[in-house]
C-alpha cells in the first residue's frame, strides 16, 4: 500500500478506516515450525509506532520430547539485540527481565509466548515492525539446534495475531508503563 493511500484513509472515521486497513493488510500467514522434538506454532510480532526502540515478538513453543530444553534468541534482523524476556509485577507496575540462561521448556510442555507475559524482545530496532510485513529471527535450542523464524507482524498493540489494534496495554518500548530491571 502506498503513502497516498494511507494518507486518504487517515481522513476517514476510526472505524471505517481500521475496517478497511484489515481488508488492504494482506497480513503473512504464520507458519509452524519443527525442530528436534521442539514443534513452535503461531509465531508473530507486534508493529512499533515511528521512532521505537524496541519490539515484541511471540510463539508457541511445545518440548516432545523427553528432556529439557532452553531457548534463546540469537539475532534477528530488525534488530540489533534480542531477548526473551519474563514479566513480573512490582509494586503495581510491570517490569520486564532477561531471562538467563534460556527459557526452559520442560518434557511435555507448551510454553506460549504471549502480551502481558513472556515474550521475545527486539531491542534497537533497525527498522519500525510494519504491519503486514515479518521479522525474522534465529532461535537457539541447547538441545533441539538453531532455526529461523518468521513473525508476521499484527497491528500496534494487537493482543493477539491477526486481532485488531487496542484492547491490550501498548508496549513502548523499556519506557512508558513498562520498565527493564538493569541488574
Ligand atoms: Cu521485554
Amino acid at each position: 500500500m502506498t503513502n497516498i493511500a494511507w494518507k486518504a484513509l487517515c481522513g476517514l472515521t476510526a472505524g471505517l478506516a481500521l475496517a478497511l486497513a484489515q481488508l488492504a493488510a494482506t497480513p503473512a500467514e504464520a507458519t509452524d515450525y519443527d525442530i528436534g522434538s521442539i514443534h513452535i506454532t503461531k509465531p508473530w510480532a507486534r508493529a512499533t509506532p515511528k521512532g521505537a526502540a524496541s519490539g515484541a515478538a511471540y510463539m508457541t513453543i511445545t518440548n516432545n520430547g523427553k528432556t529439557p530444553d532452553r531457548v534463546t534468541c540469537v539475532s534477528s534482523e530488525a534488530s540489533a539485540e534480542c531477548q526473551i524476556h519474563t514479566m513480573t509485577m512490582d509494586n503495581g507496575v510491570m517490569k520486564m527481565r532477561p531471562v538467563e540462561g534460556g527459557l526452559e521448556i520442560k518434557p511435555g510442555e507448551t510454553v506460549a509466548l504471549k502480551p502481558s507475559g513472556v515474550h521475545m524482545m527486539l531491542i534497537d530496532l533497525k527498522h519500525p515492525l510494519e504491519q503486514g510485513k515479518t521479522a525474522a529471527a534465529i532461535l537457539k535450542f541447547e538441545h533441539a539446534g538453531t532455526i529461523d523464524v518468521e513473525y508476521p507482524i499484527a497491528a500496534i498493540g494487537a493482543t493477539a495475531p491477526g486481532a485488531p489494534a487496542g484492547g491490550g496495554m501498548m508496549m513502548k518500548g523499556h519506557g512508558g508503563m513498562m520498565q527493564m530491571d538493569k541488574d
